[in-house]
């Protein structure tokens, strides 16, 4: 009934009481106490006497209700968990699916004391943020699960254009960056058995309407948030339900016809290619050269002085400045 009294409140104006009343099949005592719970939500409600009641602001909580509400993907969100602090919301979904939680099931939170990067590094989560962790089942290789961070990315990068209006690209593998700053990024974890995939722990942490002073000071990479970058606020909820659409599309994709159009995606999200760079190879060595392309299974193709086609496989990429300084770096 909450929900119903909430929908016809958002399809805007003033509604009367009575009307309220009617469309739940509850007493008008009944409407108010939903109103009061809205309220209590966070929902800016104003009330008058003979017109009724008109929504003035949707709260920018992560509301169950509201990211149910209008979710246009099938699989992803089969289950929604929204907690106000967890450790990780990794961690969280583990434990989740150990007892056996459906493929698709989605965990958000407001704060994480423990949020987990890559390579064991630490990824903070300040209010207005987003910490989503979301479990997939692919009945693939490890080896193929290495296209699915780059999948994610390119996933992070279309919603927040559709969802917020602000254009950013990936710095490989899966930096979700702002003109030079980091806005985003994603971790996999994998539980593995026989050498296939049981259990993918997909993760995305995204700054969206975070004050700049917000964002944790000393980081190596500066970070930046979209209330940053826009000038104005992003629905987290709206950016929510956009990230699970685009994502269950480009994951069907992956599914039905493999890596390659993923790959593709992703090149054209790419701010790394065609740049000079440097990373890590696999016995930890320094590689420099032009980041080329990546390979069937997401590995940076670097291209040495010495003309060496080089694949990097782990770590992290550096870009070199570009003579002009004017673009994104
Ligand atoms: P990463 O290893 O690429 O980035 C981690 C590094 O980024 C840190 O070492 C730090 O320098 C910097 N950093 C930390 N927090 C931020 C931030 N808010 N904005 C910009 N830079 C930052 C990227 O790892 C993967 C991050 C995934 C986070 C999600 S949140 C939901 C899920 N739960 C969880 O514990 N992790 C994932």
């Amino acid at each position: 009934m909450k929900k119903v009294v909430r929908k016809a409140l958002k399809s805007g104006g003033w509604v009367s009481g009575q009307k309220l009343a009617h469309m739940t099949g509850a007493s008008r005592t009944a409407v108010w106490k939903h109103i009061r719970s809205l309220r209590q939500d966070g929902y800016e409600i104003s009330s008058a006497s003979g017109r009724g009641y008109r929504l003035e602001k949707t709260p920018d909580h992560l509301l169950l209700l509201e990211i149910q509400d209008d979710v246009q993907t099938r699989l992803l969100g089969s289950r929604f968990v929204i907690r106000q602090e967890v450790p990780s919301t990794q961690l969280e979904l583990k434990a989740m699916a150990a007892e056996g939680t459906p493929e698709g099931t989605v965990v958000l939170a407001e704060h994480q004391t423990q949020g987990r990067g890559r390579l064991h590094r630490s990824w903070s989560t300040p209010p207005g943020n987003i910490a989503m962790s979301v479990l997939l089942r692919p009945e693939i290789s490890p080896r193929e699960a290495f296209g699915l961070p780059l999948l994610a990315g390119v996933a992070v990068v279309r919603a927040v254009q559709a969802a917020c209006g602000l254009e950013c690209g990936l710095k490989w593998p899966n930096d979700v960056v702002c003109r030079g700053m980091k806005l985003g990024g994603v971790l996999i974890e994998l539980n593995v058995d026989m050498d296939r995939v049981v259990d993918l722990f997909l993760g995305i942490g995204l700054n969206v309407n975070t004050s700049p002073s917000g964002l944790s000071q000393g980081l190596p990479f500066p970070a930046t948030s979209i209330l940053a970058q826009s000038g104005s606020a992003c629905s987290r909820v709206s950016l929510v339900q956009e990230l699970l659409v685009q994502l269950e599309e480009l994951y069907t994709t992956f599914l039905n016809h493999g890596f390659e159009p993923v790959r593709q995606a992703w090149k054209e999200a790419s701010i790394t290619l065609g740049r000079q760079v440097q990373a890590s190879g696999p016995q930890g060595q320094t590689i420099e050269g032009l980041a080329e392309d990546i390979d069937a299974f997401g590995a940076l193709i670097i291209r040495t002085p010495a003309g060496e086609a080089v694949p990097v496989t782990s770590g992290d990429v550096t870009l070199r400045p570009q003579k002009d300084a004017g673009g994104q770096t």
